[in-house]
């Protein structure tokens, strides 16, 4: 007669075998959008195991970004930070290229701008493609009593490039690593634009999509972070994304619920949001998605582009929410 440890040996055979059979139906490496159903319905009914996301470190990262002042383009604040982001980066183990390039901007002000690119497991093929914003908005113009002054931006820009930072140091210093490629990028000059000015904002990616730090670059996908950080955060499906790649949001969705997070990703799709996902699709055909913080009837949060976007507004329940689903998504990927 069969033990019950021999039965359930044999439903894991079973089980990896239908694995097997569905990952036999993957065609190229790249670009998931417009096949592979089953994989993706697979892998996001299971949860594997993954470094713990330190919100307390996550948290420090923005505050040492603010520290440095407003990383508003042609300031001192900006040179040091981008010093001091490809320093940690370097220290955890990633390979980092600085891309130096310059942007003019919506009012014609040349701007002083760095992409900076840290790569782990450059051998692999297969890659997952990480980015955030580094960079602050010059004014707080949504903010009716300084629309001209300068902000923190703890939440529009230290808050992704932090929670990348962290899931950074956790692949560094575990002994757990994913099997896929990663590659970060911390896109400069993302908020330097004037709404209503066709593709004003973003300058950095789209300087990068037209210009990758390697010209054969590609991805299986992507995700960008933006305002990943604040205490009330939702995300929402957001529409661009939904477009060209719905199989990685509604895999990032299911994931995050698995963990516990469903409040913070809710399912409601919203409309397109301008940002870096738009023209890294537009100029490589990499499928990308936005983890934005956008409210389905109030859209962006009260603090957005206000002196508010300060150390105040940040959540580290948020920021765990965000970055135990991406380092569960990304240790998934096989
Ligand atoms: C616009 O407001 C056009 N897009 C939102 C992108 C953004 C600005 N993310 C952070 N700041
Ligand atoms: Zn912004």
């Amino acid at each position: 007669m069969k033990t019950r440890k021999s039965f359930c040996f044999h439903i894991t055979l079973i089980a990896s075998y239908m694995l097997i059979l569905a990952s036999s139906c993957t065609q190229e490496k790249n670009n998931p959008s417009q096949n592979n159903t089953e994989i993706t319905e697979t892998s996001s009914t299971t949860l594997v195991a993954t470094p713990d996301f330190n919100a307390d470190s996550a948290y420090q990262y923005i505050a040492k970004q603010i520290s440095f002042g407003p990383r508003v383009p042609n300031t001192a604040s900006h040179v040091q930070c981008a010093d001091y982001l490809a320093r940690q980066m370097k220290k955890y183990g990633a390979t980092v290229i600085e891309q130096d390039f310059t942007a003019t901007a919506y009012d014609g002000t040349v701007l002083r701008a760095k992409n900076i690119i840290s790569s782990y497991n450059l051998a692999a093929n297969k890659r997952i493609l990480l980015a955030a914003h580094w960079d602050t908005r010059p004014f707080s113009d949504e903010d009716p009593k300084a629309p001209q002054k300068k902000f923190d931006g703890a939440n529009d820009g230290a808050s992704g490039v932090a929670v990348l930072m962290e899931i950074a140091r956790c692949i560094n210093a575990s002994n757990m690593k994913p099997v896929v490629g990663i590659d970060m990028i911390f896109f400069d000059v993302e908020d330097y634009g004037m709404p209503n000015v066709q593709d004003s904002y973003c300058l950095g990616s789209q300087y990068w999509g037209k210009n990758k730090h390697t010209p054969q670059y590609s991805a299986y996908y992507g995700i960008l972070l933006d305002m990943v950080g604040a205490k009330g955060a939702v995300f929402s499906k957001e529409y661009q994304s939904m477009m060209v790649a719905p199989s990685i949001v509604n895999l990032v969705w299911s994931k995050a619920a698995m963990l516990g997070y469903d409040k913070y990703f809710i399912n409601q799709t919203v409309s397109s949001i301008t940002d870096d996902h738009v023209y890294v699709t537009r100029y490589t055909n990499i499928p990308m998605i936005d983890i934005i913080e956008y409210h389905p009837n109030k859209g962006f949060g009260s603090y957005w582009h206000t002196q508010a976007d300060n150390l105040q507004v940040i959540d580290k329940a948020t920021l765990k929410a965000v970055g135990q689903t991406l380092l569960q998504v990304i240790y998934s990927e096989k």
